[in-house]
């Protein structure tokens, strides 16, 4: 059994949230503390993988889904580019278990973190 986190809650309507992109797989909605112009998250519906390597290993098509979306996200909302992040570990600040990107856009060349 998958352990609850606040997105299997978003994933299943308990949490009401503006659906920004929705695919069978996957849906994407706004990070509730944008860290930049825009700031999306973009989550598979399958609540059991708590990070981007087991997404990888078991649904790959999934993982490629979620890359495709941010793109289009990208596309809409900015001027095409995009910076991806995945947290996978509590010490690199992943504070929600249930697999998720970070899309970040907008002139981010002020916030370079590598
Ligand atoms: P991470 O630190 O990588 O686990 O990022 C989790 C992100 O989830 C963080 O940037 C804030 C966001 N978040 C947490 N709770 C909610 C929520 O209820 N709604 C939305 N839209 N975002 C949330």
């Amino acid at each position: 059994m998958a352990e609850e986190t606040i997105f299997s809650k978003i994933v299943s309507g308990e949490i009401p949230v503006k659906i920004l992109a929705e695919t069978e797989r996957v849906m994407a909605f706004p990070d509730i503390n944008p860290q930049a112009p825009v700031h999306v998250l973009v989550i598979p519906k399958a609540t059991q993988y708590r990070n981007v390597v087991e997404l990888a290993a078991a649904e790959p098509e999934t993982l490629a889904e979620m890359v495709a979306v941010a793109q289009q996200l990208a596309d809409e909302l900015a001027e095409g580019e995009f910076r991806l992040i995945f947290n996978s570990g509590a010490n690199v600040g992943q504070t929600v278990f249930h697999v998720h990107a970070h899309v970040l856009a907008g002139d981010l060349k002020e916030q370079s973190l590598v």
